[in-house]
């Protein structure tokens, strides 16, 4: 090799050295300064936790305002409590690592005449995969000689998923990974029609991440929130359900349901009117924003003489488009996220305009009160018509 080869190759050598240490040093310095959003993001904190949940299957029995008493089977998160109508809400973060356990020691469907239904928890909008779906067809699995599998499974496990509920003496561990912010909700799905009606509903809400005064990142802030529960339930038909399991009574055909209560988180008018959770109390100049969850068998149409809802997000989804509305269509298992802008003081009726009898009789009030708390408008009596 002669001199001038020799230098050729040592430079070379000596540019590639360098050029692979300055390749380092900026890999180094492009991952320890924080890339660069684009115009009009903003950048949030997230600071992901692992949230665990317990709920237990139990009876209760509702009061209706007109005295009626209506006996029901749903959630709890009360071992020593009766069931929750509708369930707890369950409020995460998003990207929460989410575990939901259901312990089904109590069963209120077995009785001296009836074996027991089983329950599951629907985790509906969520995506998960069919092992936690909740539906009996699918979901849980077990083992080959039946034994329910307590623990996640990972998705490449040998375990084939089995037919059934979570049955009396059994409990399961639902889990994701809450991945959008959005409004969604969980119900039973064994016997579905029947265990949705008798009580098993309830809402999940999954918040932005560093932003829980944003329904998602980029939509208005709010001052407050309310979690709106819509249902419906036909007394009579509770009534036989309990005969069916208790008295060894004729089954229930629910395609013959006949709600005679519409509910708003398990209230009914005229209670919705005075029951905080079921009613909004603002100050004027306030933003609110309205989770409305359609449990029911029934597709509803709410509107608020006065109020405008701003949509900005339905199904667990941010709308590309917000858009603006006076009367809300929410079919049931749908749900929407609506942003009201409360400017003038006063007291807002909120009707169902496709049953008669309902528009009649009203779901609940909107309070818009002076900065002084005082209210224009006095408290509206209860319309007993209808
Ligand atoms: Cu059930």
């Amino acid at each position: 090799m002669d001199k001038r080869r020799t230098w050729f190759v040592l430079g070379l050598t000596i540019f590639l050295v360098a050029l692979f240490i300055a390749g380092v040093v900026a890999t180094q310095t492009q991952n320890s300064t924080p890339a660069l959003l684009p115009a009009g993001l903003k950048q949030y904190a997230a600071h992901p936790q692992v949230r665990n949940f317990t709920l237990y299957v139990r009876d209760n029995v509702l009061k209706m305002p007109d005295g009626k008493q209506i006996y029901v089977f749903g959630y709890t998160d009360d071992p020593h409590g009766r069931a929750k109508v509708p369930a707890p809400v369950i409020v995460v973060n998003e990207g929460d690592t989410v575990n939901i356990t259901l312990i089904n020691d109590k069963d209120p469907t077995i009785s001296k005449y009836a074996n027991g239904d089983g329950h599951t928890i629907h985790l509906h909008g969520l995506d998960l995969s069919s092992t936690y779906d909740g539906d009996p067809m699918t979901a849980p699995p077990r083992t080959a000689d039946g034994q329910i599998i307590t623990t996640p499974v990972s998705e490449n496990s040998n375990i084939q998923p089995v037919l059934g509920p979570v049955v009396q003496g059994q409990r399961f561990t639902y889990h994701f990974i809450a991945n959008y912010a959005g409004t969604y909700w969980y119900h039973c799905h064994v016997e579905v029609e029947e265990h949705v009606q008798m009580g098993m509903y309830g809402a999940l809400v999954v918040q932005p991440a560093g932003t829980p005064n944003q329904a998602y990142i980029d939509t208005p802030t709010f001052n407050k929130q309310y979690t709106f529960v819509l249902s419906e339930m036909d007394s009579a038909a509770h009534q036989m359900d309990h005969a069916n399991i208790y008295d060894n009574g004729p089954v229930m055909n629910w395609t013959h349901y006949k709600p005679d209560f519409y509910l708003i988180n398990g209230k009914a008018y005229p209670a919705t009117l005075t029951d905080p959770d079921a009613s909004v109390t603002a100050t004027r100049g306030q933003t609110v924003l309205l989770r409305f969850v359609n449990a029911g068998s029934k597709v509803r149409s709410i509107s608020s003489p006065g109020v405008h809802f701003l949509v900005v997000g339905t199904d667990g989804r941010k709308l590309d488009n917000p858009y603006t509305e006076d009367t809300l269509r929410i079919g049931p298992a749908e749900r929407y996220d609506l942003i009201v802008q409360l400017n003038q003081a006063g007291r807002f009726i909120m009707h169902d305009h496709i049953d008669a009898a309902l528009t009649d009789k009203a779901l609940t009030v909107i309070n818009v009160n002076n900065a002084d708390g005082s209210n224009p408008v006095p408290l509206p009596t209860a319309n007993t018509k209808g």
